[in-house]
């Protein structure tokens, strides 16, 4: 079968989807054929997490909202972490910007590479993946698309399977006993929009990681009364203001009054479950199907990519993630170089191999730090394989790891720092107001030049 003849199709138009276009359009402009691509988002516009929804529970047409993202959101590690190899933050402003900047504005910078390429063709909009199954004989996949608009089912075949649908999206959402009674506010991070209805509460976080971490700095600075974040196994142990703290795990709820292990017991006005996350993949027979909790190397994914039990199907963006967009595109160029036959996969046992050696290095990671590290080599070793730039991954890592200790060091402040990019060289600005005092995220209020205009004034 000829490259064109072949009929690839992506579930998900998020970050990781939409690298999966890119690297093929990447291979387009060098005059080299590409295979037929189809894209299938089931919400109304592409981003992924990054198009943010005001909606929570089901979507318009019915749908489970997929968004986890919220108001007043902030990159929550360095954009110089993150920057594309082949399109980098001076290419899209034109001006040094700030190391943090708010959702928005990297929302616009995804889809600033991928709209100079007419990239809204490739994609079908409100169509969510119901059902797949792979005929071994016709080594093909059958998937089922629901168009939600139309409410009409539509089946197509395809020779690859992109999963690109992301994790941080169907919430675990443990059970304590005599929440039922509690007559507060119950809900978890994938729900939350904001910290506007906790101004002056007291609120309860239960987990101990990102979510915890910066919905209850949001709150904090939005004017929650005390926010205390509950943790199971450990503390984050960052050096809280005053009216945040870390409690050992809640146990249970007697009379609306929330219990912990270690016998002290407190009232609140809202519990918001930072618990994570589950992958699910409701589309998928369980053969298919990924396994796994939020880690940084999901068992039976060969070069954390591939379906090791069905080479065709391969999944971009599964990991736990330190790196995000760079890492994804360095999976899509992988995988797209797969599917055109430039990298030649070895056999199951070959593979199963290299998966149990990066699951022992997992096995040993002891602190953040690590897991920077294992990520760091993850990617450098996926990257030999294609031709996506090569960045000075190292120095990344590095950044990676200031990032960590400037969290310990201050978490209220820690946005204010800039760093250099690694690709252009070009330093961060710092953005025009404390992030800790700047209560827009608006795109238009943060590229405004307030200084110049204070300047001129007086
Ligand atoms: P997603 O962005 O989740 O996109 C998956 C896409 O698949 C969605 O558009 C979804 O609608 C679609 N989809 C799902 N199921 C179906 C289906 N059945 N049929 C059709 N389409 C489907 N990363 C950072 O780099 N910096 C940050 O500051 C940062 N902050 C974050 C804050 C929060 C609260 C969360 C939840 C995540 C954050 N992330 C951050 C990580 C973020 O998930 C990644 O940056 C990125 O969005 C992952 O891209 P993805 O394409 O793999 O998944
Ligand atoms: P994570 O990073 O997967 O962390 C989940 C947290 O929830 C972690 O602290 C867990 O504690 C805790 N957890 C899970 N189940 C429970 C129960 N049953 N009881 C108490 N605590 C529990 O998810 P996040 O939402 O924080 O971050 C996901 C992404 O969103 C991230 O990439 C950010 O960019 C935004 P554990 O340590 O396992 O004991």
């Amino acid at each position: 079968m000829s490259i064109e003849e072949l009929n690839i199709g992506i579930i998900g138009a998020g970050p990781s989807g939409l690298a999966q276009i890119r690297s093929f359009l990447a291979e387009r402009e060098k005059g080299n054929p590409i295979p037929n691509i189809k894209v299938f988002e089931k919400q109304a516009d592409l981003g992924g997490m990054w198009n943010y929804t005001w909606r929570t529970g089901l979507g318009k047409y019915g749908e489970p909202i997929h968004g986890s993202m919220y108001k007043y959101l902030w990159s929550n590690g360095p954009k110089e972490c993150l920057e594309f190899g082949d399109y980098t933050f001076m290419d899209h402003f034109g001006k040094p910007i700030s190391s943090y900047p708010p959702r928005e504005v990297l929302f616009d910078y995804i889809k600033g590479r991928i709209e100079q390429d007419e990239v809204r063709e490739f994609i079908t909009f409100n169509t969510s993946a119901r059902w797949v199954d792979f005929d071994p004989y016709a080594q093909k996949f059958r998937v089922v698309f629901d168009d939600l608009v139309n409410e009409e089912t539509f089946t197509e075949y395809f020779d690859y399977l992109v999963v690109a649908t992301g994790h941080f999206s169907v919430p675990n959402m443990p059970y304590f006993e005599g929440i039922e009674d509690f007559t507060g506010t119950v809900m978890h991070a994938h729900d939350f929009r904001g910290a506007d209805p906790f101004i002056g509460k007291n609120i309860l976080l239960v987990g101990s990681s990102y979510s915890a971490e910066d919905i209850g700095v949001q709150c904090h600075k939005h004017g929650a009364k005390s926010i205390t974040m509950s943790y199971r196994t450990n503390p984050m142990g960052l050096d809280w203001p005053e009216n945040m703290k870390e409690v050992p795990l809640l146990s249970h709820f007697e009379d609306g009054v929330a219990h912990f292990i270690d016998g002290h017991k407190e009232e609140f006005d809202a519990v918001i479950m930072c618990t994570g996350y589950q992958h699910k993949f409701p589309f998928l027979p369980s053969e298919l199907r990924l396994m796994t909790n939020n880690c940084m190397y999901p068992d039976n994914l060969y070069k954390g990519v591939i379906y090791n039990d069905l080479d065709r199907l391969i999944y971009l963006g599964m990991q736990d993630q330190y790196y995000t967009f760079n890492m994804f595109d360095v999976q899509a160029w992988f995988a797209r170089d797969v599917i055109l036959g430039k990298i030649e996969l070895p056999l199951k046992e070959e593979r199963d191999k290299d998966i149990a050696h990066w699951l022992e290095k997992q096995d040993a990671i002891e602190d953040a730090f690590d897991d920077v590290d294992f990520q760091t080599e993850y990617i450098k070793d996926l990257i030999q394989y294609s031709d996506y730039p090569s960045l000075k991954w190292d120095e990344i890592g590095e950044l990676f790891k200031e990032w960590l200790r400037d969290k310990e060091e201050d978490i209220l402040r820690y946005r204010d720092k800039n760093f250099r990019s690694v690709i252009t060289g070009v330093k961060a600005e710092p953005h025009h107001t404390k992030w800790l005092d700047e209560e827009n995220d608006t795109m238009e209020r943060y590229l405004a030049d307030i200084k110049t205009k204070k300047l001129v004034k007086s």
